[in-house]
């Protein structure tokens, strides 16, 4: 394999005419010529490594990769400084590379029918960037860096080879479990699958806590195998005196999902959720949540208003989720 070396930031790609519309587009490895590259290594000291390493601990892509592959995303990937008000993609260009954050603020802003919103934030962790350069299409958005600011780039090739490659995987792995999802089934194939591109699994030990209440959220989970125990501490004063103790509220089982209330609330977790024995879920960030599950909001919310009745069955109306306590 021939290794390219270089210190500068990559040259700008060269395949952009390859630009499809076809959005959940399917991924064969035998037409991929980006195997024959050249494999990118990015020099870095022991304490640039350290910093990489701990800004992509949490990067859901790359929970997946097996460690040869995530050593060669690493070597490959390179530090850009950014400064203030600095555009780092623009809507509709093509897509160049992957940034993953080590710190910094970034809006994100869509532009449609000529009017430009602000649709998001990232607030010193995340990653952007993969949407242009999974499916080939023109940039989704635009980030701009509302502070100075760090990122970690990974170029297109290496990303293609290595990220789209695994999620040719990921998608025969997960296709039929994602398939039997209840929540998923008005959704088309096509957005299932780039449901599962986007996932990453994650295994909790029994009694293990998943989700913590009273904290942010920033992750909507589905089971894939086991139970989990939904736990709420109540705060009627019977329960004050009782030190506050967790009442369990609800069992979640295979292809159930946990963790959306947070999220479409824009509050902290209204309740705990923890292991029964060994359990696997498959776990999405906020962001790909809002991006990709709107059709599915309706059945959420319908879910979202039960909860509220049981919990003035069980509690009475002194209860209310849209303030969680702690
Ligand atoms: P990209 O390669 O298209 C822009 O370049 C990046 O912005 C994109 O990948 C994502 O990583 C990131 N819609 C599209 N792209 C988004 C969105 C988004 N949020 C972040 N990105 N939406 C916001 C969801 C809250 C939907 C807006 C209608
Ligand atoms: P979250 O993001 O708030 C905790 O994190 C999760 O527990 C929550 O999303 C729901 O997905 C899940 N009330 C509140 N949250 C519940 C409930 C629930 N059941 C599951 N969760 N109730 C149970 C209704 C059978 C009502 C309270 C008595």
């Amino acid at each position: 394999m021939l290794f390219l070396l270089s210190f500068a930031a990559p040259p700008p790609p060269s395949r952009f005419d390859r630009r499809v519309s076809v959005c959940a587009e399917a991924y064969n490895p035998d037409d991929e010529e980006e195997d024959t590259d050249p494999r990118v290594i990015h020099p870095k000291t022991d304490e640039q490594r350290c910093r990489l390493q701990e800004s992509c601990k949490d990067i859901l892509l790359f929970k997946s990769l097996d460690q040869e592959q995530l050593s060669e995303v690493l070597d490959a990937m390179f530090e850009k400084i950014v400064k203030v008000d600095e555009h780092v993609i623009d809507q509709g260009d093509d897509g160049d590379n992957f940034y993953v954050i080590e710190r910094g603020t970034y809006n994100i802003l869509v532009t449609k029918d000529d009017q430009t919103r602000t649709v998001g934030q990232y607030d010193n962790r995340g990653s952007f960037g993969e949407l242009a350069l999974m499916y080939n299409t023109p940039r989704a958005a635009t980030i701009v860096a509302t502070s100075e600011g760090a990122l970690w780039g990974l170029d297109r090739s290496t990303f293609r080879r290595i990220i789209v490659k695994n999620n040719a995987r990921k998608r025969k792995t997960f296709e039929t479990f994602i398939e039997s999802v209840p929540l998923l089934k008005s959704l088309e194939v096509s957005e299932r699958m780039k449901i599962v591109d986007v996932i990453a699994e994650r295994d909790f030990k029994d009694g293990e806590r998943i989700i913590t209440q009273g904290e942010k959220a920033d992750s909507f989970y589905i089971i894939e195998s086991g139970e989990v125990r939904i736990l709420i501490k109540s705060k009627t004063k019977a329960d004050k005196d009782d030190g506050n103790q967790e009442v369990e509220i609800a069992r979640c089982h295979k292809g159930q999902y946990f963790g959306e209330l947070a999220l479409v609330t824009n509050k902290p977790r209204a309740a705990s959720a923890y292991a029964v024995g060994n359990v696997k879920c498959l776990v999405m960030d906020v962001l790909a949540f809002e991006r990709l599950l709107g059709p599915c909001m309706d059945i959420m919310k319908r879910n979202i208003s039960h909860y509220q009745e049981q919990l003035v069955k069980m509690f009475g109306s002194s209860m209310d989720l849209a303030d969680p306590g702690q």
